[in-house]
Parts: C-alpha cells; sequence; structure tokens
C-alpha cells in the first residue's frame, strides 16, 4: 500500500478535501485491494457525512465491438429491503405536487404487488407533471444536477458517455462514481480524465468494493496516477456521497446509471428516500432486440451482471427511463461523423481516443482509424436531457433472476426508449457534442 499520504490527524480534512489536498489510500494493484476495503468501508461513511458537497449549478465550460458487454463476474448484492413509506414533494415553477403514502405497518417490509403498483401509478402521475419528462428543455433551462454511476474501464462506451456528458450544457455533473468493483483503477481513470478536461470541479466517488477487483483494459492510460494529486474531492465512499448529494439537493438529480448497479442497489438499501428525491435514466436491458440489433434478445450485461441489483434500481419509486439493446445497441460512429472526433485537438475527444486505441484489442487496433465500437451508454446521457431523437413506449418490464428484461404485466412501469425516430441524426449529434 502506498500510503504515505495517510496521516494520523482530522479525517475530515483529510478526506473531504480541504485546501484541494486529501489523501486517498493508494494501494497497490495487488488484487483484493484489502486496505482499501477496510477504508472505505469502516472510516469513509462518517467522514463522507460531513463531506457536503455543493449542489449549486456549475459555471458553463463547457460494438461492431463484437462481443458482449464485459465479463460477468459479479455476484448479487445483499438482501434489498423494499421502502415502506414514500413521501414525494416538489415544486416547480410555483406549483407543489405532494404525495405521501404511508402504509400499513404489516407492509413495511413487503408491499404486496397490487400496492406497489398502484403506488408507482400514482407517483408516476405525479412525477410525469413535476419532471415535465425531457424531451426539449427550453434553451435558457437551468442545468439539470446530475450523478453519474458509471463501470468506466470496461467496455470503452462509459469514457465516451462521461467525455459527452462533461460537453452538455442541460447537464450540472456533480459527482461520477466508479460502480461494480476495481474501484481504485475505476476512481483513478475518472480522476484524470476529469483533470484533462479541465474539470476537476466534478467530485469522484470511489464505489463499493464488490467482487470484481484489480485492473481492467484501459489501465495503461491511468498508470502512475494518484488520486491523491486530484484537485478536486474525492469521496472514499461514493455510495454516500451518492446518497447526500440527492438528499441535500434542493432540486430533483438525475442518476444516470451505465453499468451493473451494486452502488445504486446499496444506496436505495441505505436511504430508501432517494427514490422520491431523484430520476433514473440507466442503459440496462432488451425488450426486442438484442446484440447487433438480432430479433434474439439477450441476458444484457449491466442486468446480468448483477440481476438482484437492477431489479431493486427498477422497481424504486423513480421515474425511470432505460435504453436497452434496442437502441443504444445500433450507436456507432463511422465515417465523417468519427472523423470528427478521431481528427479533434480538443481535450475530451483527445482522451476518449487515447483510451479507445489502449482499449482496442491487438488484433483490432486498425479498427481505431475507421470507427467507433458501440457506444450503448451514450444514450444514457442523451436521454438525460433530450428525447427529441428516440421513440419511448411506457411498458411493464419484469427484470429477472437470469439477467432478461421482459414485457410482462407483472413488472414495473418504465419508460422504454425502444426505437430511433433518426438514429443518423444522433449520430451527428453525439459527434457534436463529443468534439464542442
Ligand atoms: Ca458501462
Amino acid at each position: 500500500m502506498k500510503n504515505g499520504k495517510v496521516k494520523s490527524g482530522n479525517r475530515s480534512d483529510r478526506l473531504a478535501g480541504r485546501n484541494g489536498q486529501r489523501a486517498v489510500p493508494e494501494p497497490d494493484r495487488s488484487r483484493g485491494h484489502p486496505a482499501l476495503a477496510v477504508t472505505t468501508r469502516g472510516i469513509a461513511a462518517a467522514e463522507v457525512q460531513s463531506a457536503r458537497i455543493s449542489v449549486g449549478i456549475r459555471t458553463p465550460v463547457a460494438r461492431s465491438d463484437d462481443s458482449p458487454k464485459g465479463d460477468c463476474r459479479s455476484e448479487p448484492a445483499g438482501p434489498h429491503a423494499e421502502e415502506s413509506s414514500v413521501t414525494l414533494a416538489r415544486r416547480r415553477e410555483g406549483r407543489c405536487i405532494a404525495a405521501t403514502f404511508s402504509q400499513n405497518p404489516s407492509m413495511q417490509t413487503t408491499p404486496s404487488l397490487p400496492l406497489r403498483r398502484f403506488l408507482r401509478s400514482l407517483l408516476a402521475l405525479a412525477l410525469a407533471a413535476g419532471f415535465a419528462a425531457t424531451p426539449s428543455r427550453a434553451a435558457d433551462a437551468r442545468p439539470v444536477p446530475v450523478i453519474l454511476d458509471t463501470d468506466i474501464g470496461d467496455d470503452i462506451d462509459d469514457t465516451w458517455a462521461l467525455g459527452m456528458l462533461l460537453n452538455c450544457p442541460e447537464l450540472s455533473l456533480k459527482l461520477v462514481v466508479g460502480d461494480q468493483g476495481k474501484n481504485l483503477y475505476r476512481a483513478r481513470l475518472i480522476a484524470k480524465f476529469l483533470e484533462r478536461a479541465g474539470r476537476t470541479d466534478v467530485p469522484v466517488g470511489i464505489g463499493m468494493d464488490v467482487n470484481a477487483t484489480g485492473d481492467g483494459r484501459q489501465a495503461a492510460w491511468a498508470a502512475g496516477y494518484n488520486l491523491n494529486t486530484y484537485p478536486g474531492r474525492i469521496f472514499p465512499d461514493g455510495v454516500q456521497a451518492m446518497i447526500d448529494l440527492i438528499m441535500e439537493s434542493p432540486e430533483p438529480v438525475t442518476l444516470i446509471a451505465i453499468g451493473p448497479m451494486p452502488n445504486v442497489a446499496e444506496a436505495l438499501r441505505r436511504e430508501p428516500r432517494i427514490a422520491a428525491k431523484a430520476r433514473f435514466v440507466g442503459m440496462h436491458g432488451s425488450v426486442r432486440k438484442g446484440y447487433g440489433n438480432s430479433d434474439q434478445i439477450s441476458p444484457e450485461y449491466n442486468v446480468r451482471a448483477d440481476a438482484k441489483a437492477c431489479q431493486l434500481a427498477l422497481s424504486a419509486a423513480w421515474p425511470a427511463t432505460i435504453t436497452p439493446l434496442d437502441t443504444c445497441g445500433m450507436v456507432q460512429l463511422t465515417g465523417a461523423d468519427y472523423a470528427r472526433v478521431r481528427d479533434s485537438k480538443a481535450a475530451i475527444p483527445v482522451a476518449i481516443m487515447e483510451n479507445y486505441r489502449i482499449w482496442l484489442e491487438a488484433n483490432r487496433k486498425d479498427q481505431a482509424g475507421r470507427q467507433s465500437s458501440t457506444l450503448f451508454d451514450t444514450v444514457a446521457v442523451y436521454l438525460a436531457y433530450s428525447e427529441a431523437l428516440a421513440g419511448i413506449e411506457p411498458l411493464n418490464i419484469l427484470v429477472t433472476d437470469d439477467g432478461f428484461t421482459r414485457i410482462n404485466e407483472r413488472g414495473n412501469r418504465l419508460r422504454v426508449a425502444t426505437t430511433w425516430k433518426d438514429l443518423p441524426a444522433y449520430h451527428r449529434h453525439l459527434a457534436d457534442r463529443l468534439v464542442k
């Protein structure tokens, strides 16, 4: 463990980043990171309690990848409690929509399915009015506070999605948390990317230390990066940072989840009330199409890798929108759109291309010259601020234990991007955002 910067003394000062410097344990790269496990699980929660995140509006700054996404190595998270009481209060433009549902104590741990569906329907009605959906935010609207929960460092599309998100004036990125283990590896990638983008105002959260440990295919890009040098905030307990940010935000936070979701499930277990204060947008599932636009649906990786976590996240009482493979699986930059990104000298596309070239397998390196891989996760970022180019269906989606997302009346009502109205226009839009 390279713990030279971990000093005795006030932990809040050390970890909350007073004067922009804090010590984050930097263990060696041996698998398992036992020292970190102690740190994140043991001391972080209390310390992050005192580390408040500002939720103000930031100053504007601006597969033909032929394989399923990532590896499936995680184990389901622990038991997931159902929330028993939901209070929703939203104010927008002088309107107040409030609904409080108090349930019979006997139902506190496991409300009946009809009751849950009834509650979800009421919430959906209220939230539909309050959130004003997304499709076309007025140009002068205030940017929406956003948390990105990402398994960056496995498939490369998360890196593209993060770069896109940083260039979206409709969204104000408040926190990025690495999910699905490999937590220090992902935190290094996030921190270095933000630093290269000139966006160290964005805090980095270290995700849960689940079974997926060690590094991934972008390790060479972040090699030697020390989290202790990140000028912004680092939250050792990224889950608690998500909870605190959502609970303390004066306006609803949009949680964009683009990976398996042990962090999100843990956040819901620790603080179920976050569901009443957030909106969820995820890259999850396969509804009528599978990988490669196949007519055969698939247990999509982000669902399959932690189906229990996905079941919890997609049954929470927040308004939820997903882009399954039906839409996100068709996104790939080629031709002039790709060339604009590949040849850009701007910091974000340059950092993306560096990572892309490292990520490509040795026998596919030439692909970096002509096209991207499938950019699944960018669509979740897009749906956080617009739905103009996508066809959205309200569907009841049942997440099965083996990772399928089936249309089934027993499922939860979600807004599902099942079709593209204009995919070429999305490709152009994506390239515009990336090179901005
Ligand atoms: Ca991902």
